[in-house]
């Protein structure tokens, strides 16, 4: 399988890891790239010189094709993209917001530029800024994340730009890489599959607690805030929603939030963790190697296809 976005990233998968703030490690990140997809370092509220660490690591892994996603409300947002100019990366992936001003000087040093949006009016803004691909991305999404859902919004971007469009958000195997496809997609980007790679540095009681997760077992916090963000649901989302509701200001939440994503993803707290997840968390239940995530949902995808052109255009085989 080899659509637009293999051409224009030179990989061999049209399969994109998302962001993922403080799991896009040189390890996950080197294992999808090396797997024929394009791996991205999650530099999320990271310190730059944690950014430059995971750039300089993941050379050391992988001579592949590789990014770095910028968390556009990050505090250290200036000293993350010195750090990408600075270190050479050839691919940046943007999340959380406009990055329509950083765009320009990307573009002078030759960079490829791929913004995740969750609306059609930004998709056209930054493709009219030089955006070389667009991720849509989907209300089902993990993490930081818009209104519209997947399927509504993928067909709307894909008719209102002309470079390549990316599907995320609720998707997890080879049936949503077709479903992406369809939609008039050239690939896709997953978080919450990816975090249940072999070599995803994520907590043991994480990984097991997506395994365990059903369909309904996300909710939304933050919207409020006017930052939406999607978790598994436990302890602190439903402090969370509780001091929501109590009226606390943005002030106070954004106070309750610091540090809650490292200390679930990474130190285990399953209760006063954050433990942002898609709602695709329901439907894995294995981890496996990168490598074998990305051909197995390749394959699935593959046969999936065939199988729609056999039962339902009447195409025939031998
Ligand atoms: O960025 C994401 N997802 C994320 S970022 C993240 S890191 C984080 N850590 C702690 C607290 C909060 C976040 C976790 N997940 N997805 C891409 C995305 N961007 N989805 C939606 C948007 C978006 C939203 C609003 C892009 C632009 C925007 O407004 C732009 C404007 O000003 O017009």
């Amino acid at each position: 399988m080899h659509t637009a976005i293999c051409d224009l990233f030179d990989i061999e998968y049209p399969v994109i890891q998302g962001g993922m703030a403080w799991l896009g490690t040189a390890e996950l990140v080197s294992a999808v790239s090396e797997g024929g997809g394009l791996g991205l370092i999650g530099a999320g509220n990271a310190p730059p010189s944690w950014v430059r660490e995971q750039i300089r690591s993941t050379r050391e892994r992988t001579t592949k094709p590789f990014g770095v996603n910028i968390m556009l409300m990050s505090p250290f947002v200036a000293e993350v993209i010195e750090v990408i100019m600075e270190e050479g990366v050839l691919i940046v992936a943007t999340g959380g917001g406009n990055p329509g001003v950083y765009i320009p000087r990307f573009k002078e040093a030759g960079l490829k530029v791929m913004p995740v949006v969750s609306s059609v009016a930004l998709a056209k803004r930054l493709e009219r800024a030089g955006a070389d691909a667009i991720v849509a991305e989907g209300t089902e999404s993990g993490g930081h994340i818009g209104k519209t859902t997947t399927m509504a919004l993928v067909p709307q971007v894909v008719d209102a730009v002309t470079v390549p469009v990316v599907a995320a958000g609720g998707i997890g195997d080879g049936r949503g890489l077709a479903a992406a496809l369809s939609l008039g997609a050239q690939g896709v980007q997953m978080g919450t599959r990816f975090v249940c790679a072999e070599e995803c540095i994520a907590h043991p009681r994480f990984k097991k607690k997506l395994l365990e997760a059903r369909d309904r077992s996300t909710v939304v916090t933050g919207c409020t805030t006017g930052h939406p963000a999607r978790c598994l649901e436990n302890k602190s989302t439903r402090q969370f929603m509780a001091m929501e509701r109590d009226g606390a200001s943005v002030a106070e939440l954004e106070m309750f939030g610091e540090g809650k994503l490292h200390l679930g993803v990474l130190e285990g707290d399953m209760e006063e963790g954050s433990l942002m997840a898609g709602q695709i968390a329901g439907l894995i239940n294995e981890i496996k190697p990168a490598a074998a995530i990305i051909r197995e949902i390749v394959a699935e995808a593959e046969r999936v296809i065939a199988g729609l052109n056999t039962a339902y255009l009447g195409v025939t085989h031998g």
